[in-house]
């Protein structure tokens, strides 16, 4: 497979201004004809190139140059390319060229598939080659006009991007409709959906007073199911008004849920599509946290259309600008929506355990890649979530009203182009007074940046001094690393928890609060006219994507998170007690040493527990450990049974000196709520459920019949999955009974059945591993079906570290026989599984040669595709 680099970008030697499409639709033999407009590149520098359009698993038919239809030499086909020779070199010219393509047999779902009988499109990064030949490169944009020919009965609806234009009658049962998108786009944004669908219609009116039509399109089955999406979906159109100053630009707005899916969903301009899981929710089938994930991934498309639709990226290697950027900005609007405290805490958890593993393992890469071999590959928790970090660092280092002045800036200048990284940079340096070209690190050097910290306050002088040390360590293919631009917001309290005003240097206002500005290896801080012994909080909300290490005893420790006025400080403080406890239990479990649980947790969990709290979900946070996998980042050899048994350990210890506490809260929460949506809710039913989390595990009657009551009784899918979870997680009497009832309540609704498989994968239970082979035959269970190896071959791999890495390597070996099936099936997905064994090294001996075993098994796979061999490849070298 060929490596594609960065540095060998050259724009395009021809560009395409307009695409007129026609689609005559079949499930196994779909018709495409496309006709050009096109025009050589004036910026090329080539003389008389050929003009080569990608395309995969095309059937030609015929190529037409305007108007002569070409034969052999006059074109060339690959596996991959059409290449036209002498193609005019001073005019626009018209290219017709008609294939065909077969859905049905698509099951690596990009390009045109077919999804329980409807036909849809997924083209990012390159899927519209697998439609027609093309420029399928970011960088060309072109307007486009689709037509749709399908049957009458099977394809009642027929949608494509921007406006209707047109509708008829055909012959044979047929119908056609037309598409005009007036707006430039790249052919990655294309879409084309066909099916029998319902429609949930809205309206909304933005700032300037134009109507948009609001369209959800789903199976007939799931109209009741589509409220939530709609509303969040109006809420995202106001808060972009309203932060951005953005408006909607097309009159119609679609959205069609699809149940097979590689992704959350994709932003096609005017007609996104959806993975179901992020669009259907009623209060009996969907979470709270499915609720909440539902309109944030609403947001986060419907944000593209300016961060990604209207400007979008030159090139792959640029996705993060689209990407980082959106996320930042669908984060940012969640934040507004529910508890700022509880988003942040979230978003961090997810990037300290999985980006930061991505970052120090195999396969790191900077937020702007600079070589990939298959461009799926990476659609990563760096390029998104790391991403965003850097854009959150900006929008701190700038002030919202700098960062909001350079995206002004950005968004009028950049309007209609593919642009890159450096531009988005270039737009918040012209609008403010900062040098960001140390900044620019962040999109070339991969790792996780360190930070050493040392504090000493001498009384006499009233004076404290800080140290901070940055070191990156080397990732594949970047062995030294230079010192970045770190904003570090930083406080100090004292010993009754209120603030102490300080100052950088004497020319600098007194405040409570600073942002320290890293840029070289090593910082000392001098803060003077301070009159006791100080308590540093330090990196605030998360204000850089670095690791901290700094020795706190864990007295300072629980004394932060009884006061730090700083919500993520605060909660990150209880993490750092909880971790540095656990850790502590860990190595006494490998010593065979009998545990013992530090009193400083009980009394700081007991403390928090007799406080009345306002957000009530940022108080389960607050009560909630670390999780498994988090434990094990911070080992430099994971040991999953220790860490398991550690963590039952303090679980159970901690049930068994709160039970009264925990018990009040559970039965003071508990209510019986259905529809019920609004942050107290939530917050009460998140409070109840980590308590009967904790009760559960003491071995007590009346606990556990509270459990299956709280099943039986639930009105709301939260109460009801909380409740299974933990009697499926716990050994409970009602445990079948329970998981075969919820079966039968709810097997016409795919979405639940997939966390019924997810949570018997990721059970601790011992007997896990024959129960997922057991699954893995249920009729319900279907390898076609993105979702569904997700919840059970990814929950099991990805959720379940202890029954993963079983010591005798059965659970590698049924997640590689599963990844060589996925293979030829659906290479993005089976790439994606197979993240888990990528990380061999962090493990014993024993346990790395059974991974790499497996990884050699799977690289031998016959045609191997690029996705697989990209991830196994560099992961084994
Ligand atoms: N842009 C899409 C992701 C496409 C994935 C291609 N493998 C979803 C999103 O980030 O909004
Ligand atoms: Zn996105």
């Amino acid at each position: 497979p060929k490596t594609i680099f960065l540095k060998d970008y050259q724009v395009p030697d021809y560009l395409i201004h307009t695409v007129d499409l026609t689609f005559d639709l079949a499930e196994d033999n779909t018709l495409v004809k496309t006709q050009l407009s096109l025009v050589k590149n004036p910026s090329s520098s080539s003389d008389n190139a050929d003009l080569v359009l990608m395309g995969e698993n095309l059937v030609l038919h015929s190529v037409v140059l305007d108007g002569q239809t070409l034969s052999h030499p006059d074109y060339l086909q690959t596996d991959e390319q059409l290449i036209i020779a002498n193609v005019p070199q001073q005019r626009e010219f018209t290219l017709t060229i008609e294939n065909s393509i077969n859905p049905k047999a698509n099951t690596a779902l990009e390009g045109l598939y077919l999804s329980n009988g409807m036909l849809c499109t997924q083209c990012e990064a390159e899927g519209f080659r697998k439609i027609t030949y093309f420029l399928d490169r970011p960088d060309v944009m072109s307007r486009y006009t689709t037509t749709i020919i399908g049957d009458k009965q099977r394809y009642p609806v027929l949608l494509s991007n921007g406006n209707k234009t047109g509708s008829g009658e055909l012959s044979d049962n047929k119908h056609w409709v037309s598409w005009q998108d007036p707006f430039n786009k790249p052919c990655y944004l294309f879409a084309l959906v066909a099916g029998q669908l319902e429609c949930i219609h809205d309206t909304y009116t933005t700032q300037s007073g134009r109507v948009i039509n609001l369209e959800i399109f789903v199976e007939p089955h799931d109209r009741d199911k589509c409220a939530h999406a709609m509303q969040s979906l109006k809420y995202s159109m106001a808060w972009d008004e309203e932060v951005y100053g953005r408006e909607y630009d097309l009159d119609l707005y679609m959205i069609v849920a699809v149940s097979h899916f590689n992704m959350g969903a994709m932003e096609n301009k005017g007609l996104n599509i959806f993975n179901t899981k992020f669009v259907l929710a009623r209060p009996d089938t969907a979470t709270d946290y499915d609720y909440e994930h539902i309109e944030s991934v609403i947001a986060h498309e419907y944000f593209h259309n300016w961060t990604g639709n209207r400007i979008t990226c030159r090139d792959w290697f640029q996705l993060s600008l689209k990407e980082g950027f959106t996320v930042f900005r669908d984060q940012q609007f969640t934040a507004d929506r529910t508890s700022k405290a509880v988003k942040r805490i979230e978003d961090v958890i997810n990037l300290r355990t999985r980006q930061f593993a991505e970052d120090a393992g195999p396969l790191a890469h900077p937020v702007r890649p600079d070589a990939y071999i298959e461009i799926n590959n990476f659609y990563t928790l760096t390029v998104y979530e790391k991403g965003a970090e850097v854009v959150r660092m900006l929008h701190t280092l700038l002030g919202e009203q700098g960062f909001r002045k350079g995206c002004d800036w950005y968004f009028e200048k950049y309007d209609g182009q593919a642009v890159t990284c450096d531009d988005f940079v270039l737009a918040m340096t012209t609008t403010n007074p900062i040098d960001l070209e140390q900044f620019k690190l962040w999109y070339t050097q991969a790792g996780t940046p360190v930070l050493t910290v040392t504090s000493d306050y001498n009384a006499t002088t009233q004076a404290l001094t800080l140290n901070i040390d940055q070191h990156c360590p080397a990732t594949p293919g970047q062995h030294v690393k230079k010192p970045m631009h770190i904003p570090v917001r930083f406080g100090l309290i004292d010993q009754q928890g209120t603030p102490i005003p300080c100052q950088v240097n004497s020319n600098t206002a007194l405040a409570n609060e600073l942002i320290l500005e890293l840029t070289q290896a090593s910082h000392t801080y001098v803060f003077n006219d301070i009159k006791e012994q100080p308590v540093v909080s330090l990196l605030r909300g998360f204000s850089a994507p670095v690791k901290l290490v700094m020795e706190r005893s864990l007295d300072e420790l629980a004394f932060l998170l009884n006061y730090d006025t700083d919500t993520f400080s605060r909660w990150d403080a209880g993490q750092q007690l909880s971790t540095q406890i656990i850790l502590g239990l860990i190595n006494d479990i490998q010593n065979g040493l009998a545990l013992q649980l530090s009193p400083i947790l009980i009394d700081a969990f007991q403390n928090l527990l007799a406080q009345s709290w306002q957000d009530l979900s940022y108080f389960s946070l607050l009560l909630s450990l670390p999780s498994e996998t988090y434990l094990a980042e911070q080992m430099p050899i994971i040991d999953v049974v220790a860490i398991h048994k550690a963590r039952e350990f303090v679980t159970k210890t901690l049930a068994e000196n709160l039970q009264q506490a925990l018990q009040t809260w559970y039965l003071n929460q508990h209510r019986d709520e259905s529809g019920c949506f609004n942050a107290e809710a939530i917050g009460r039913r998140r409070i109840k459920n980590t308590c009967l989390h904790y009760l559960t595990t003491l071995d007590d009657a009346a606990i556990k019949n509270w459990a299956h009551q709280q099943f039986k009784t639930a009105k709301n899918m939260t109460d009801q999955m909380a409740a299974l979870s933990v009697m499926v997680n716990n050994p409970h009497y009602a445990r079948r009974q329970c998981l075969m009832d919820f079966y039968q309540q709810w097997q016409h609704e795919p979405l639940v059945i997939d966390k019924w498989f997810s949570l018997q994968a990721s059970s601790p239970g011992l007997d896990t591993y024959d129960t997922v082979l057991a699954l893995l035959k249920h009729p319900a269970f279907e390898l076609k079906t993105p979702n569904r190896v997700r919840a059970l071959i990814g929950s099991f791999s990805q959720g379940n570290p202890l029954h993963f890495h079983a010591a005798n390597g059965t659970g590698y070996q049924l997640l590689s026989d599963i990844i060589i099936e996925l293979n030829s099936l659906n290479p993005q997905l089976a790439s994606r599984m197979l993240s888990p064994l990528t990380t061999w090294r962090r493990y014993d001996d024993s346990r790395q040669a059974l991974m790499i075993a497996q990884l050699e098994r799977i690289i031998a796979t016959e045609h191997i595709s690029r996705d697989l061999y990209e991830v196994a490849s560099k992961s084994l070298s």
